[in-house]
């Protein structure tokens, strides 16, 4: 159906989420209707931080908000909606629009497969009724639908469409540029090259798609790196466990600014552990380019003064690849935590493919790699 119609049955006029590449005729539709507006649409850094975003409007306005999400978001609302939301508590009615990567029966990636398979559940589970839209699904359907979900809503409590992959349709298109000029793909390649034989934890999305291309065209075994597929936001703290217990070992972590905002408390655990053996990068581009390209804050936040006040006792910014090579070997030698932000254009290779290994293989090379250390 075209999102145009979703949005006017839905009725709702403030939308929060993070962005997904399977909403992403809804985000495209909200990015060139509303752009960020505090009063229609905000991405949050994360999915729960939404929930909790659309309960403040809720109170403020008595109206019905809607929080859209990746199904790998499930997990980060779980505690609002249970705590916050849920009818025995507060009873605070929310619209949720779910996309549903790793349907049974649809290929997908890997991290995508058992949340594909829980998706509808988890959210019966908790107490929200959910609806699927696919690409058959009428707008008479979808009407009735919301005509019901209304009684329900009205009674305070939550209520899901799961979007199938191709449901919705958006004719235009938005163009997501910022004025940076390095690539992420070359910079993970600087990266690589100053990195040696030390193991890299990257993030979610294309950068650990790119990194694992990297190393199949220099002709490198896939051990040293850990690709954070799902669980998006956390790869610094598994660098972190992997820096603590491998304290001979240098630990490089490769970030994206969308994940670091989605759980940045852990830059302050990071940084008040301050292990001598790691290098975390951000790669910023203020984007969640992997989906899409739709922005996130970042580019209008200081990391580096972040990192220092988390207790980072290094952190630079860097906007060239000369800076960039000199900051990677600065970070190299000086044997204490160290922080580079890699300022970066919005973009990726069209052609770039995924990883062709298995992560579970992938865990197994890794864990056995570190052993040798
Ligand atoms: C909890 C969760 N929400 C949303 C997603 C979908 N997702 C995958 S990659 C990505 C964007 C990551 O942005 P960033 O870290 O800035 O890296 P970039 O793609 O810009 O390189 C998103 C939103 C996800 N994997 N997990």
């Amino acid at each position: 159906m075209k999102v145009e119609k979703l949005v006017e049955i839905i009725g709702s006029d403030f939308y929060t989420g993070v962005p997904d590449s399977q909403l992403k005729a809804l985000c495209n539709y909200l990015m060139n209707t509303y752009g960020i507006d505090q009063k229609h649409h905000i991405i949050a850094a994360n999915e729960g931080n939404c929930t909790a975003l659309a309960a403040g409007y809720h109170l403020a306005t008595g109206k019905v908000p809607v929080v859209y999400m990746q199904n790998s978001g499930e997990g980060n609302i779980i505690n609002p909606v249970a705590s916050l939301l849920n009818d025995k508590v507060y009873a605070i009615p929310v619209i949720f629009i779910v996309g549903w990567r790793g349907e049974p029966g649809i290929h997908d990636e890997p991290q995508h497969i058992y949340q594909g398979e829980v998706t509808v559940k988890l959210l019966e589970d908790m107490g929200i009724k959910a609806f699927v839209i696919g690409k058959d699904t009428t707008d008479d359907e979808v009407e009735k639908v919301m005509e019901e979900y209304k009684a329900i809503l009205a009674e305070g409590k939550d209520v899901a469409f799961v979007i199938r992959k191709g449901a919705l349709s958006y004719d235009e298109s938005v163009k997501y540029e910022n004025s940076n000029s390095m690539i992420r793909e070359e910079i993970i390649q600087h990266i690589v090259k100053a990195s040696d034989n030390d193991p890299i934890i990257s993030t979610t999305g294309k950068a650990s798609r790119e990194l694992f291309e990297t190393r199949v065209a220099n002709g490198q075994s896939h051990k040293y790196d850990f690709l954070t597929v799902g669980s998006m936001g956390h790869s610094s703290s598994i660098a972190l466990g992997v820096a603590i217990n491998k304290p001979n070992s240098r630990v490089w972590c490769v970030d994206g600014d969308g994940a670091v905002l989605m759980h940045m408390g852990s830059m302050a655990v990071l940084g008040a552990n301050a292990p001598k053996n790691m290098i975390h990068i951000i790669i910023n581009n203020g984007a969640h380019e992997t989906v899409g390209g739709m922005p996130t804050v970042a580019s209008n936040i200081d990391l580096v003064a972040i990192a220092k006040a988390c207790g980072y006792p290094n952190a630079v910014s860097v906007d060239t690849f000369e800076a960039l090579d000199e900051e990677l070997e600065k970070a190299k030698e000086r044997n204490e935590l160290s922080l580079i932000e890699v300022k970066c254009s919005i973009g990726a290779r069209d052609d770039l493919g995924r990883p062709t290994t298995t992560a579970l293989e992938n865990k197994i090379n890794f864990m056995n790699y570190l052993k040798e250390l």
